[in-house]
């Protein structure tokens, strides 16, 4: 075989290989044709203690995020995403990173599953807007990664 078969055979090839990897998008069944992270569940209770158990989650940016959050004590308890830079000592419903990020204030043993998207990459605070709750530590940790 002469060199330039080779050549043109080589290109060929890699040509193939460039069409089925790159052509298949929507139509391949099901599986990886959305890109993105996985989703997540996450599971918190909220106790009266003025804490959450757990104190802190991590998610990828992007994820959707599914909260269940069950009022763990016998007060009413809620769990709302804030930026970082929220005062927590004066927290409201009205500081929700994002509406859907907010359970609603939660009766003693009722639980509320709610999903958002999780924000871009950072450090978020979870906080009970009860009031007097968040200022008296009833404030978690939630950490988006790239
Ligand atoms: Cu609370």
């Amino acid at each position: 075989m002469s060199k330039k078969m080779v050549a043109l055979l080589a290109v060929l090839a890699l040509a193939l290989m460039l069409a089925a990897c790159g052509g298949g998008g929507g139509n391949s069944s099901g599986g990886s044709t959305e890109s993105g992270p996985a989703p997540v569940s996450l599971s918190f209770s909220g106790l009266d203690t003025f804490a959450y158990d757990p104190t802190s989650a991590s998610v990828p940016a992007g994820a959707q995020v599914t909260v269940d959050f069950t009022n763990g004590g016998a007060l009413e308890h809620d769990w709302m995403l804030v930026a970082d830079g929220t005062d927590v000592n004066a927290v409201t419903a009205a500081d929700a990173l994002m509406p859907e990020a907010h359970s609603g204030v939660i009766a003693a043993g009722q639980s509320k599953t709610f999903t958002f998207t999780a924000p871009a990459a950072g450090t978020y605070k979870i906080v009970c807007t009860v009031a007097g709750h968040a200022p008296a530590g009833m404030v978690g940790t939630f950490t988006v990664t790239q």
